[in-house]
């Protein structure tokens, strides 16, 4: 089973760029952000934390799939972030960090439980990047980010992740980063992967998301901007599409 990996598989294909919007359970008082980015037609619906201390997956998880077909993928900052309702999950290594923890340790703890579910299992390569300020993935994972101007570092370690068998590179600056991402560094990572690139954290504006989208994101994920400024998920929702027309018009 692999109807959201072979859906960004197409995306790519076609040039069509993706947007998650990011749901942390702890922030997920009111529904605002899930309507709004239902309203925007995003692709994807992410739902995890680095640490979840007050809200509850599971409820998180069955709203979710109570309001939405929209696909449900699990996010997970630990092993217990893992429920069998939604339809998949990144299966992370944070191959910019060296914690065997989140290497391996974590994977082999979670293996049995994931194998009694039928979730779609997306191997990932999770690169944190400094983003100007310590977030909780930093943090809570023990892991040193890449430095944000070395797009060298962050290009071999995507490069290995896709040689190890990944199927997916994500580079996130962590949720409330100050800064996104560089695109000069999506630029380069892109131009040496063949496997999608996703890019996420601090994304604060449309332009942000056009801009990651037109450097070669195949998807940008938002979480922070939509819980505090839901009206702007639109907005940004839309410059994801144009950075697509965009690309389909200068290539053609
Ligand atoms: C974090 O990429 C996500 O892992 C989203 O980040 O909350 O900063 O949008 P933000």
């Amino acid at each position: 089973m692999s109807a959201i990996y072979d859906s960004i598989i197409d995306g790519v294909k076609k040039k069509r760029k993706k947007i998650a919007l990011l749901i942390d359970p702890d922030k997920f008082k009111s529904a605002t952000a899930l309507k709004n980015g239902i309203a925007a037609g995003v692709d994807y619906i992410f739902v995890g934390g680095s640490l979840l201390s007050e809200g509850s997956l599971q409820r998180c998880v069955e709203t979710i799939k109570k309001t939405t077909d929209i696909p449900l993928v699990l996010f997970p900052g630990s092993t217990d972030q893992i429920d069998p309702h939604a339809d998949g999950i990144l299966f992370l290594s944070l191959i910019s960090g060296r914690n065997p923890d989140n290497l391996i340790g974590k994977h082999v703890a979670s293996a049995p439980i994931l194998k009694k579910t039928s979730l779609e299992i997306i191997p990932t390569g999770y690169m944190l990047i400094d983003g100007g300020n310590i977030t909780s993935a930093s943090y809570m994972s023990n892991t040193i980010p890449i430095p944000f101007n070395k797009s060298d570092i962050a290009v071999c370690t995507a490069m290995a992740g896709e040689m190890l068998g990944l199927k997916l590179i994500y580079l996130d600056t962590g949720s409330g980063a100050l800064k996104h991402v560089s695109p000069a560094m999506v630029k380069e990572v892109k131009k040496n992967i063949n496997i999608p690139l996703i890019a996420g954290g601090g994304i604060k504006t449309a332009e942000n998301a056009y801009d990651l989208c037109t450097a070669g994101a195949d998807m940008i994920v938002i979480g922070t901007v939509a819980e505090q400024s839901p009206e702007l998920i639109s907005e940004i929702a839309s410059a994801v599409r144009q950075s697509s027309d965009y690309i389909a018009a200068t290539k053609e």
